[in-house]
């Protein structure tokens, strides 16, 4: 037996893949017709944000520089523990640059707050910030993502990048968890 989850055990389909795929080439061109066609520094916010990034950057025309920050505030579990850890920092300065920090999820939004100013220290150009999912109902500070991909209630997901304890981050589609 293994102890590995089961995705079909406690998972329910939210968001299928063919959806995230529309709505990440409708996204790309909102970018692109508000921020123009020139260089844009994509900053993606690991671990979650690996997939939607991947894909995200290959939807945009023009050219793109690939940064990422490793940051980690669940820790595992399910609830933020309200403390915002920067794990990896990017690879180049941004000074200058015109940055699109990219979110897989906003919940309490305590990550793209304290990603913003983390950023905007470094004297870029310009920062946007873009999320595949908002969860606008868990909010614990005033953020709004420049750019949003879908809204959703206030339930736990999975897949597409976002995980419970490491797992869960290779479905191609979003689900709603139940323990
Ligand atoms: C998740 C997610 C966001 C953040 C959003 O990261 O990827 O970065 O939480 O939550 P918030 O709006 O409540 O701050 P997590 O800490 O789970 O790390 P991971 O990306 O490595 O899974
Ligand atoms: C972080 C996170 N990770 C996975 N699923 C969710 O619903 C989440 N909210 N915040």
């Amino acid at each position: 037996m293994s102890d590995q989850p089961h995705p079909q055990d406690r998972t329910r389909v939210l968001i299928p893949a063919e959806r995230i795929q529309a709505r990440i080439v409708e996204l790309a061109r909102e970018i692109r017709a508000d921020l123009g066609d020139g260089p844009l520094t994509c900053i993606g916010v690991l671990k979650g944000s690996f997939i939607f990034m991947a894909d995200l950057v290959r939807a945009l025309d023009g050219p793109v520089r690939c940064e990422f920050l490793g940051v980690s505030s669940y820790h595992g579990g399910t609830r933020s523990t309200g403390v915002v850890r920067i794990t990896e920092d990017l690879s180049h300065p941004i000074e200058g640059h015109h940055c699109l920090l990219v979110e897989d999820i906003v919940d309490t939004g305590l990550t793209l707050d304290y990603l913003r100013h983390f950023l905007e220290g470094r004297k870029p150009a310009s920062v946007h910030t873009v999320c595949l999912l908002d969860k606008p109902g868990r909010r614990e500070v005033e953020v709004a993502p420049d750019y949003v991909g879908f809204t959703i209630p206030d339930e736990f997901v999975v897949g597409y990048g976002l995980d419970l304890g490491e797992f869960y981050r290779n479905l191609p589609y979003i689900a709603v968890y139940s323990p």
